[in-house]
């Protein structure tokens, strides 16, 4: 773990336009400070695809085509604290289907967090939790002859820039069977005076989420960033549809990090590129999901159309 993150720091502070991996927000404050961001008014796309869950449960499982009779697997990629799926396993519980819940995430102590809500809020759903990266599980899901529901909310695909996700949606696809199916959350393309503030946030809490990254640096590879002399600032256009974070040298200076033995030099106004969070529309979902088996067969949105969950299946072809 730390040599991939003293090894993708070094990568990234010596390309010509400076770059951090968004992965590297996730540590104990990180955590912390993403939970805070998923609360603040700005931030609209937990709240709105909240509402999808908890007032269109019975359109969602209609949309899914799910059966009550026929067991199957719900694996969710990125399971974080569940809130939002713990609405649809209610409803599915309620309902007798009969099902099994497999949350996979990074961070054991989600996992952990997660599985005794679940067993103390519905004690009758099956749950078995996975540690790992989803890039890594997806192998996993070849193990099973059950139907396979996954779920992949929060468009957590949107931190993967274009190339990436179709790597992604193509190895999911290679890993699912005919007749299974994917409920993949997105943000919808909207205007910057949404979109911005939810990445630039009054109290600040998602310039301190951007700066963690250098406290990280700071403390585990022994670097001395000084934190005043960089600015949070996002980026966005409608047309594009591409938000990306921004950490700016405010002024010329060489920051040193000694486990590297490096030192890397900022100019006055010099960008390091921390984040992208792609928002979607149905023609790039179209061209993410390309040549690949994996075809929209319907569309949630909440009740303000800023958020939509689609769903897809794995077809013949
Ligand atoms: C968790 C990747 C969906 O990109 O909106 C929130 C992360 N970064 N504020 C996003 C995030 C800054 C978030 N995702």
């Amino acid at each position: 773990m730390n040599t991939n993150f003293k090894k993708d720091i070094d990568l990234g502070l010596s390309a010509p336009h400076k770059t951090l991996p968004s992965k590297y927000f996730y540590d104990k404050i990180g955590d912390a400070l993403f939970v805070e961001i998923m609360n603040m008014p700005e931030y609209y796309l937990t709240e709105a695809e909240f509402d999808i869950f908890k007032n269109q449960n019975q359109e969602l499982i209609k949309a899914l085509q799910l059966e009550p009779s026929t067991f199957f697997e719900l694996v969710e990629l990125g399971a974080g604290d569940g809130t939002k799926t713990k609405q649809l396993l209610k409803a599915l519980d309620d309902q007798n289907y009969n099902f099994e819940y497999v949350p996979i995430d990074i961070s054991e102590h989600a996992l952990l967090n997660l599985k005794s809500s679940v067993a103390s809020e519905l004690p009758n759903v099956k749950i078995r939790p996975k540690q790992g990266d989803y890039f890594n599980v997806l192998a996993d899901l070849k193990k099973t002859e059950h139907p396979i529901i996954v779920l992949f909310l929060g468009s957590n695909i949107g931190n993967l820039p274009d190339s990436r996700a179709k790597e992604f949606i193509h190895k999911l696809n290679d890993n699912l069977k005919i007749g299974d199916r994917v409920l993949l959350g997105v943000d919808l393309i909207k205007s910057k005076d949404i979109v911005l503030p939810a990445y630039n946030d009054a109290q600040g809490i998602t310039k301190r989420f951007n700066l963690n990254l250098l406290t990280r640096i700071n403390t585990e590879l022994g670097a001395d960033f000084d934190l005043n002399s960089f600015e949070h600032k996002p980026e966005y256009t409608e047309e594009e549809g591409i938000a990306r974070s921004f950490l700016v040298s405010t002024k010329n200076q060489t920051v040193t990090v000694r486990s590297l033995n490096k030192s890397f030099h900022f100019t006055e106004g010099e960008k390091i590129h921390t984040e992208t969070s792609r928002k979607y529309n149905d023609r790039i979902l179209e061209d993410i999901l390309g040549q690949s088996s994996l075809k929209i067969c319907d569309r949630l949105t909440d009740s303000k159309q800023l958020f939509a969950d689609y769903v897809l299946e794995k077809k013949n072809r």
